[in-house]
């Protein structure tokens, strides 16, 4: 029976997936390296460092800079990334994802957020939804990044509830994969699925209907 629902942040409660895109495609060009959709595809649910690696390995200039050089880029990707977050206000979540987490709510489930995302707290704090959730994760505690179970399994016990009886609702594959190595019922939003399937694919957040889902 389900008594919790843990969701992604970025590209499920919220559409932030642009501002990294924008952001790393800044840099990219200022670099004059490739980098596309299909590229920033493999970023998401991945963690901020990672991320920097999969773009430099694209352009075969992994080996090119040192750690402090990818610590300044990555630090400067998410300056401007978090100027992007900073145009968010309450009323910017995604469609249905309101109404969602009311109706989880009023049905006495506990929520959670799941997210790789150390901008996460300041996302909720500009969308006005930090209070809606009943837990937060710490991305910054939470040694394995997705596809690991960690950050959900984190999620469960911070509720108090068997992972079994949790839905994770994820957009990226790397999440959809956590979700089911968590051993949860895994909801994917419009994932690009290359390896685990999600138990349920929806088009997009309009489409997250409580009475169909939770059962
Ligand atoms: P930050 P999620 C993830 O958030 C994004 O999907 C991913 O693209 C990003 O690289 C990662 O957060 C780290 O974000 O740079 O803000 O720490 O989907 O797990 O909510
Ligand atoms: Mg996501």
């Amino acid at each position: 029976m389900t008594k919790a629902i843990i969701f992604d942040l970025d590209g499920v409660i919220v559409d932030t997936a642009k501002f990294h895109f924008l952001a790393w495609k800044s840099l990219a060009d200022e670099l004059g390296y490739f980098f596309d959709e299909k590229v920033n595809e493999r970023l998401k649910g991945v963690s901020r460092m990672r991320s920097l690696e999969i773009i430099l390995e694209v352009n075969g200039a992994t080996e090119k800079f040192t750690d402090d050089e990818k610590a300044e880029m990555a630090a400067r990707k998410n300056d401007l990334y978090v100027s992007f977050v900073k145009t968010l206000k309450p009323g910017d979540m995604l469609p249905g994802v309101e109404e969602f987490l009311s109706r989880a709510k009023a049905a006495g489930l506990k929520t959670a957020v799941a997210s790789v995302s150390k901008n996460a707290p300041l996302v909720l704090k500009c969308l006005g939804a930090a209070d809606k959730f009943d837990y937060v994760a710490d991305a910054a505690r939470v040694t394995r990044s997705k596809p690991a179970p960690d950050i959900f399994l984190d999620c469960a016990r911070a509720l108090g509830v068997d992972p079994a009886d949790c839905i994770g609702v994820e957009d990226a594959q790397a999440g959809i994969e956590a979700i089911k190595a968590a051993g949860m019922y895994a909801v994917g939003i419009n994932v690009d699925v290359t390896s685990v399937e999600p138990d349920l694919q929806l088009r997009s957040t309009a489409e997250l209907d409580f009475d169909k889902i939770v059962k």
